[in-house]
């Protein structure tokens, strides 16, 4: 059998101080965090669009990584680059993969062709992933790339090209369904708009809700018992997406009646676009009840695009991790490296390193998260702070039964209240103290 990652060996944990680039140092998949084996929490999934697809085009140039995988017949290539994504996984310990239909199977002349092509790789990466012994995490349709989306797909003007979009997810849900994923991904690539001078926001947005309605029902007729996901992103590639952040799509979703069938899928890169910090989006998720799965990346703040660079840094991480352990950990969903090696960084070597980066980062982070949840002082910290909402008055406002009449009489009775400190400085001093020792 033909191997693609040649020189690359099985990628094994060797602990903090190898020298050995190709290994592990805090990844170790059996390790127990809180009474559970790290790869559990973990869930790590590739993407197959980066990894397997993307070659480092940019605005300005050509791929710097060329994936042909050894042939330039497009099904053959994708037959191929199968195989890749199979070897890659194995040799990454990752047991997870997210796909889009488009990156799977190239696209045909007409939807019949394209269906047929999908049909027979799908066939393909059932045997792989029983070989394997790998897993959809979750699936998607691009519905952006092709220039027939270029006014959106749910939201678009025109009728037909919403009809195309239907029957593109209707195909990726059957795939996905197929291939055994438990989620099912809606990232609203061009689901926004570039001037309200052309658009009708009021249509576009039911249209989009209707298109939703319709997958859930289909998703549901044929045995999906997984989760869908919105995707958050404010920008890019329109100018203002409707998935805005997390807030936007919650109100989205509880105003259209689909909060029982969607959750989120929070994406790093996207909250630092919206002016939001990974953990404040992953935050509000969870405390709205749509925690759901993650797209783990960073992104540059000095730069204003989605750079879906491996994500390295450490307090962001634990600021993640710090989330999904206070939320139980994933059910369904998992950590979806939607990231790539920069364009500079153009050997097959460089993917690797990337993954081995990011999965060490997310292992430390879990260890880290874990060790501050554990010491139990930051918790304890904001548990006092907002200790008065324990007592009497407290109480009778939480359950609804206190007035505005009252709370004023009990205001006029005080004289003034002196408020405590929140310590800020002391806590980041301590989360230091608590990472670092
Ligand atoms: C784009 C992005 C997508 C989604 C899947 O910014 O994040 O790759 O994750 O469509
Ligand atoms: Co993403």
């Amino acid at each position: 059998m033909t191997e693609f990652y040649p020189g690359i060996p099985r990628i094994a944990f060797e602990g903090k101080d190898t020298d050995n680039p190709l290994a592990f140092r805090y990844y170790d998949p059996d390790a127990l965090v809180a009474g559970k084996p790290m790869r559990d929490h973990l869930r790590f999934a590739m993407s197959y669009w980066h990894t397997m697809v993307a070659e480092g085009t940019d605005m300005f140039g050509s791929g710097t990584l060329k994936k042909k995988y050894g042939s330039a017949d497009a099904m053959e290539s994708a037959r191929n680059k199968a195989q890749a994504a199979f070897e890659l996984m194995d040799k990454l310990g990752i047991e997870f993969y997210c796909f889009h239909d488009r990156d799977i199977a190239p696209e045909g002349e007409t939807l019949a062709e394209s269906n047929a092509r999908l049909d027979e790789i799908s066939d393909l990466l059932l045997s792989l992933q029983k070989q394997y012994g790998k897993k959809v995490l979750w699936g998607t349709a691009n519905l952006f790339s092709n220039p027939r989306y270029a006014h959106g797909a749910g939201t678009a003007p025109d009728v037909d090209v919403f009809a195309f979009a239907a029957a593109q997810i209707k195909k990726a849900l059957e795939m996905t369904v197929k291939l055994g994923g438990q989620g099912y991904v809606f990232w609203g690539g061009r689901e926004g708009y570039e001037t309200l001078l052309n658009t009708n926001m009021g249509l576009e947005l039911d249209n989009l809700a209707r298109l939703m309605r319709m997958v859930v029902e289909y998703g549901r007729s044929i045995g999906f018992t997984g989760d869908f996901y919105v995707e958050p992103k404010p920008k890019e590639p329109t100018k203002h997406q409707y998935d805005f952040d997390a807030a936007t799509v919650i109100g989205f979703l509880r105003h259209y009646g689909l909060d029982k069938d969607f959750r989120l899928n929070v994406e790093a890169n996207h909250a630092t676009l919206a002016g939001h910090t990974f953990q404040h989006e992953l935050r509000l998720a969870r405390e709205s009840g749509f925690f759901g799965s993650i797209d783990a990346n960073q992104g540059d703040l000095l730069l204003g695009w989605d750079t879906d660079q491996f994500p390295t840094n450490l307090y962001d991480i634990v600021g993640c991790m710090t989330e999904v352990l206070k939320a139980g950990g994933f059910t369904r969903g998992g950590l979806n490296f939607d990231a790539k090696a920069r364009r500079a960084s153009n050997t097959q070597e460089d993917i690797f390193l990337g993954y081995i980066a990011g999965m060490d980062a997310f292992a430390l982070g879990l260890v880290l998260a874990d060790r501050i949840l554990q010491d139990g002082r930051m918790d304890r910290f904001v548990e006092e702070r907002y200790r008065s909402w324990q007592g009497d008055l407290g109480r009778r406002i939480r359950n609804g039964e206190a007035t505005l009449a009252e709370l004023e009489r009990h205001a006029l009775a005080m004289g003034d209240v002196a408020v405590g400190s929140g310590r800020q400085e002391f806590l980041e001093s301590l989360q230091n103290r608590l990472m670092f020792g």
